[in-house]
């Protein structure tokens, strides 16, 4: 049996205080990241190289008792590395050249998928090799779809319109883009398990705006595509599955897509959501990250609001979005005491 708490969660044990770690928990909001990150290039260069990434995912671990690490990488690695070049353009995000038909998505250079993202297992060896066994390691992709809303806008496409628009307009486009992305990042999982990765997440972080038949076709089915590669490759890490935004479709997207664990953003950490849940499905998240702003009694009430929602079954506590910027690293630590208390 494995020493691990996270893992212990994932294989449908309760673990009391629950484990714990936090989306985006390392990153800008630590002035040790702000000063790895001035020392490199691009974003991009900063992520493909291992010893900085290595060094960025060890970052929050030596500052705070966390249950995992996440390798420090970004969803937008993929479509960069099979040439649709990525630029972060500072106060702006992500830049890419929109895609927009079925040549676009042939002229991608998908085998060149794997060598590409060769450094992400890379770090994910080095970061494996410096941690005790309790803490588990955690790999990641982008959902097909929401790798895809970035890759036809060419950056953030706000309320996902014109991926919604190019789904509806031209089926044929979306789903042969979906099915490669599905195919390629079945292969990045399978090789980031194989690095060293003990859990996967997959981060479908843009399914809100998506009426229930387009959830299915552009989220669940990609999703239940990858999970079916990664356990035919013979991966048994667990997987956990992160629709963000989609309310209670979440259900349908746990049951159908075969995903181990769900992940919650805050709307979905409600007794109707859970109620729709199998009770020995394991989940995490849900905590407000704007409450890292606010602290003190506030930030406490909540957190004992999810530790009593979530006490009979398998729980990560997680927040149900990324860390902000803004936060300061001083809350992060309130949080965590709240948590084991
Ligand atoms: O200047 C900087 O340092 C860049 C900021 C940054 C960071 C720290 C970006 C750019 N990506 C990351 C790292 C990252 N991205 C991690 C590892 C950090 C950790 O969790 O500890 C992870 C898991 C991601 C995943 C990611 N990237 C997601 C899914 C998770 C989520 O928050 O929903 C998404 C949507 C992205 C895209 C992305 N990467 C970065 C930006 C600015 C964006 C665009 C976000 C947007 O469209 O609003």
């Amino acid at each position: 049996m494995t020493s691990s708490p996270l893992l212990r969660v994932l294989h449908g044990e309760r673990v009391d205080p629950p484990p714990v770690w936090l989306m985006r928990q390392a990153g800008r909001y630590l002035p040790e990241y702000r000063d790895l990150r001035a020392r490199s290039g691009d974003f991009i260069s900063f992520c493909l190289d291992p010893e900085l990434a290595a060094e960025a995912t060890l970052q929050p671990l030596r500052r705070y008792t966390l249950d995992a690490a996440i390798v420090f990488a970004d969803i937008l690695l993929l479509p960069h590395v099979i040439g649709q070049r990525v630029r972060f353009e500072a106060g702006h995000g992500p830049v890419l050249t929109p895609l927009q038909s079925m040549e676009d998505v042939g002229e991608l250079d998908w085998s060149a998928a794997a060598k590409g993202l060769a450094p992400v297992c890379e770090t994910l060896r080095r970061v494996r090799a410096e941690l005790y066994e309790d803490i588990a390691v955690i790999g990641f992709a982008g959902a097909p779809w929401t790798v895809a809303t970035y890759m036809i806008a060419g950056g953030k496409d706000p309320l996902r319109w014109d991926a919604r628009a190019t789904a509806w307009r031209d089926p044929a486009l979306m789903d042969e883009l979906l099915g490669r992305l599905a195919e390629a990042t079945a292969d990045y999982l399978i090789a980031q398990a194989r690095a060293g990765a003990g859990v996967l997440k997959i981060f479908d972080s843009w399914t809100d705006a998506l009426p229930p038949s387009l959830f299915e076709r552009v989220s669940i089915a990609p999703t239940a595509e990858i999970v079916r590669r990664v356990r035919a490759a013979g991966v048994d890490a667990p997987i956990i599955g992160f629709p963000r935004g989609c309310g209670p479709l979440a259900a349908d997207y746990a049951e159908r897509t075969g995903v181990s664990a769900l992940a919650l953003d805050m709307n979905q950490a409600s007794p109707q959501m859970l109620g729709l849940l199998p009770p020995d499905l394991p989940v995490q998240g849900g905590f407000d990250p704007a409450l890292l702003a606010v602290g003190g009694a506030v930030m406490a009430g909540e957190a004992a609001r999810l530790r009593a929602l979530f006490a009979d079954r398998p729980y990560i506590f997680n927040l149900g979005h990324g860390i902000a910027p803004s936060t300061r690293p001083g809350s992060v630590e309130e949080l965590l005491e709240l948590v084991r208390e």
